[in-house]
């Protein structure tokens, strides 16, 4: 597998699913400064032109969500998702279409300055907020003790957030970003 990769990207969220799921890739490093994400064969991998962008053999996966949801199926060994047809799948599909559909760009409004119109699609940062706490309720994942590839997606929001210099969140979303960045394979904020 060739994970195409800038460290100043979302990449970084599918480089720690790759870890997470003890996958063995290679990182073909982009520069954007070389508009090497805009050439022919690039976009030919991902026709956005944008990362991150994983090639699996004949499979080629653009967009973090799908990169993450093929993952977790592939590596089903690693346990990262509720397998098809198991009661917590259709809640794990939710989520991880959430936090792109919606708590991505609420966030995005947030930190950027931007106006939220719910005819959009999403909500403002502090509903799309208390989404997430009260699916996160106790802990310490979303799924409870399970840590799942939903905690890779929507966990990595709450992490860019922090690492951007948000103000400090309601005491339950930061020990859950304390308790992701203590992973072994979760990446390092701000390197
Ligand atoms: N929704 C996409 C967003 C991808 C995206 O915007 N990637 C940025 C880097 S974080 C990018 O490649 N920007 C370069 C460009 O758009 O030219 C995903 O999650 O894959």
């Amino acid at each position: 597998m060739k994970l195409y990769y800038n460290p100043k990207s979302r990449a970084v969220i599918a480089k720690w699913m790759l870890d997470e799921c003890a996958a063995k890739y290679e990182i073909v490093p982009i520069e954007f400064e070389k508009g090497e994400h805009k050439t022919p064969e690039f976009l030919r991998i991902n026709p956005a032109g944008k990362l991150p962008a994983l090639v699996d053999g004949e499979s080629k996966i653009f967009e973090t969500a799908a990169i993450c949801l093929y993952l977790a199926d592939k590596f089903a060994e690693a346990n990262l998702a509720p397998r098809i047809g198991a009661p917590e799948r259709g809640r794990y599909l939710s989520l991880m279409v959430y936090s792109t559909a919606q708590l991505e760009p609420a966030l995005g409004d947030a930190m950027l300055g931007g106006q939220t119109s719910p005819q959009r699609g999403w909500a403002d940062f502090e509903t799309v907020r208390k989404v997430v706490e009260g699916e996160l309720g106790e802990g310490p994942y979303l799924f409870g003790e399970w840590f799942t590839a939903a905690d890779v997606m929507i966990g990595s929001m709450f992490m860019w957030r922090r690492m951007l210099g948000g103000q400090p969140d309601r005491p339950r979303l930061e020990a859950y970003v304390d308790r992701l960045i203590a992973r072994p394979a979760a990446p390092k904020l701000g390197a």
